[in-house]
């Protein structure tokens, strides 16, 4: 038995998952079911990568610890991958106990082949990509490839000897399995690496957020070192005699193309340096743009994965993110090109093919399956031809990593089948009371519709497994490609004719349905204020107004908070015996000094929370101006600290 390992990026947790997570995740699931189907040992690795500055920075953001920030994100990710019904072996988390060892041991080895040493960092990052950028990369304080805004560091840092690998890793590109594709991004990660390669900073110093450096706890290890290791971690790591399980090399690493070099250069540059075999394939696909443009929550086309899954059925989901464009190529999100490969393909093609086919053997021959005969009607050969040739181009599109042309082929074969009827005309056959012809043509068309099933339920799982259970095939060997012989299906099987397959998406009914809404919305607007319409309206009683403690407190004293960037620590006087203590977001709007004396607005009956340590008893009121600064609600020495605020 083979082994197929396929991996998916692991995301960050700053935010949450939204379709491009989605896209990548489905199309790896979409490669590991198939490759189950061939009967191999599978492993498809996915899961949530949590460290680093970026990760540090959104956790004081939000004014919370880190570990909290990535526990509950990281939740997010795993909860979606659980909604879209995603067939991972593994969701690797890089703050799992067994991948620190794994990532230990990749530094240890890295050390013992003489490629890391000690030195000064000055140059740009991006926290938002957590890269280093070159001085060609930098335009108007931006990296020219990402468009994120880049800092200045200078620190001392250990590196890695990545210029030493520059050969080993041309001879790589060059090997003729071609293992980074497609080939174009082959060619572009070859160019750039024939440019020159400097060696890599692998640590910082300004931060704590990671792993530590071994043996020099000062440093933090770069996020990308810890980050790309979990490929290993993911199927064991090393074992005690050093060496890497039944799983590596890694078949395909399944990427996007944002994250190309780190994992064709930086990746297999680490992997030579610890000594462990290269993956065979790192394979980059495109990119998605939502009706045409860049996905970003300022522009209000940001397409959170939840809500993707609420709106659409996951075989149509999946269906169109692996038709709709090939692996590689960038792809423009579009409800209506959705509703119409619903609507044409998935339901007028597959769902009716199904429905008719269930629906003339129950009616014509009592539906049972009839026994198979290889007839030698032109029309039967030419169907089973068709099949055999559509077994070997689904299996030759997948190992080109060609999904699409896969989808394809199976969908032209569903088409071939409804032809196969018309051309037949079965129901003629029925009405002549020539049986045994209908018999013939409803077995062959019912065999196509099982090597349809089989072959789409990589793609479609849900729709494949309603086929198949309509014609009583539930047990695994019921979905392995050896089943695919034809005459396979068993005789006497009883046929049902399955639900509903794909319901047809009627947009002008949404597009009404969203008019209606918005109206509702007006009238919602226009009798805002009215008594007894609060609920509604979103307005307040007063009595819920005053369960808020609203009081002027005293700052007394100001400091920074240590290791975060934006928390300031106050002390407050707010009325009581003891001052208290708050953690406040201020640290970029205002230098601790000039807080010292001032009086501000504060809520004073919230629940405790703890950052960075230290417990926060109150919460600062500010208002935020256009340039990001925080401004503050102050009070003149005419009022009392304590004193509330109504
Ligand atoms: O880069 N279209 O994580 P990330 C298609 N943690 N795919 C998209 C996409 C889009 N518009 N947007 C995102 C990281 N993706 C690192 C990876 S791996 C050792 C560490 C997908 O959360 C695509 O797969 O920024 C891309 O490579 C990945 O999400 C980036 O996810």
């Amino acid at each position: 038995m083979a082994n197929f390992y396929i991996t998916t990026p692991i995301y960050y947790v700053n935010g949450a998952p939204h379709i491009g997570h989605a896209y990548t995740t489905i199309v790896a699931d979409v490669f590991a079911r198939h490759y189950r189907q061939r009967g191999d040992d599978v492993f498809f690795l996915t899961g949530t990568d949590e460290h680093g500055l970026k990760i540090q920075r959104a956790a004081e953001d939000r004014g919370i610890e880190p570990q909290e920030l990535v526990d509950e994100n990281s939740a997010k990710f795993r909860d979606l991958f659980e909604k879209l019904e995603l067939s991972h072996d593994r969701f690797i988390r890089t703050t799992d106990a067994d991948h620190k060892e794994t990532v230990l041991e990749m530094i240890r080895r890295m050390k013992e082949s003489g490629d890391i040493y000690l030195d000064t960092y000055e140059g740009w990052y991006s926290a938002s990509d957590e890269a280093y950028y070159a001085e060609d990369e930098i335009e108007d304080g931006k990296a020219v490839a990402t468009g994120s805004e880049v800092e200045w560091v200078e620190e001392a840092s250990y590196f890695f000897k990545l210029s030493k690998y520059q050969d080993q890793l041309i001879e790589w590109y060059d090997s003729d399995t071609v293992p980074v594709r497609p080939k174009a991004r082959r060619n572009e990660v070859r160019a750039f690496v024939d440019g020159g390669l400097k060696d890599l900073s692998i640590s910082r110093t300004t931060f704590d957020w990671g792993i530590p450096f071994p043996d020099d706890p000062e440093h933090v290890l770069y996020v990308w070192v810890d980050a790309l290791t979990n490929y290993l971690s993911g199927v064991g790591g090393f074992d005690e005699a050093g060496e890497t399980g039944g799983f590596w090399p890694c078949d395909v690493h399944l990427i996007g193309k944002d994250i190309l070099r780190f994992h064709a250069v930086y990746w297999p540059a680490f992997l030579l340096s610890a000594g462990v075999d290269l993956p065979k394939q790192v394979f980059a696909h495109g990119w998605w743009t939502v009706e045409g443009e860049k996905m970003s929550k300022s522009k209000g086309n940001w397409i959170d994965a939840f809500e993707l899954a609420d709106e659409y059925p996951l075989d149509l989901l999946r269906y169109f993110m692996v038709r709709e464009i090939p692996l590689g190529s960038d792809g423009n999100f579009v409800q209506e090109r959705i509703v119409e490969r619903n609507n044409s393909e998935l339901a007028d093609n597959l769902g009716n093919l199904v429905n008719r086919t269930t629906k003339m053997v129950q009616s014509f021959i009592d539906g049972e399956v009839p026994a198979y005969t290889e007839t030698q009607n032109e029309h039967d050969v030419a169907l089973r031809k068709a099949a055999d040739v559509i077994l070997a181009t689904v299996r030759d599109a997948m190992n080109k990593r060609e999904p699409h042309n896969a989808l394809d082929a199976i969908m032209s074969f569903a088409k071939d089948l409804n032809q196969y009827i018309q051309t037949t005309q079965p129901w003629k056959y029925n009405k002549e009371g020539d049986i045994e012809r209908v018999q013939h043509i409803l077995y062959h068309a019912l065999e196509g519709i099982r090597w349809v099933a089989v072959l789409a339920s990589a793609f479609v799982p849900d729709a494949a497994q309603k086929i198949l259970g309509a014609l009583q095939l539930t047990s695994d060997d019921d979905l392995q490609l050896a089943s695919l012989k034809w005459g396979g299906l068993p005789a006497g099987n009883t046929v049902e004719t399955p639900d509903v397959l794909f319901d047809k998406i009627d947009l002008e009914a949404i597009a009404k349905e969203e008019e209606q809404t918005k109206m509702v919305e007006k009238k919602q607007k226009k009798s805002k204020g009215k008594k007894g319409d609060s609920e509604k309206t979103g307005l307040v009683e007063f009595g819920d107004f005053m369960n808020i403690e609203l009081r002027v407190g005293r700052i007394e004293s100001a400091e920074k908070v240590e290791g975060a960037d934006k928390l300031l620590k106050l002390s407050a006087d707010v009325g009581e015996d003891n001052n208290r203590t708050i953690v406040a977001g201020l640290a970029k709007s205002w230098d601790p000094s000039d807080l010292e004396g001032k009086q501000v607005a504060m809520v004073t009956n919230l629940k405790p929370a703890k950052l960075f340590g230290i417990k926060s008893e109150a919460m600062v009121l500010a208002a935020e101006t256009d340039e990001g600064k925080l401004e503050l609600a102050f009070f003149s020495e005419n009022v009392k600290p304590g004193t509330r605020i109504s």
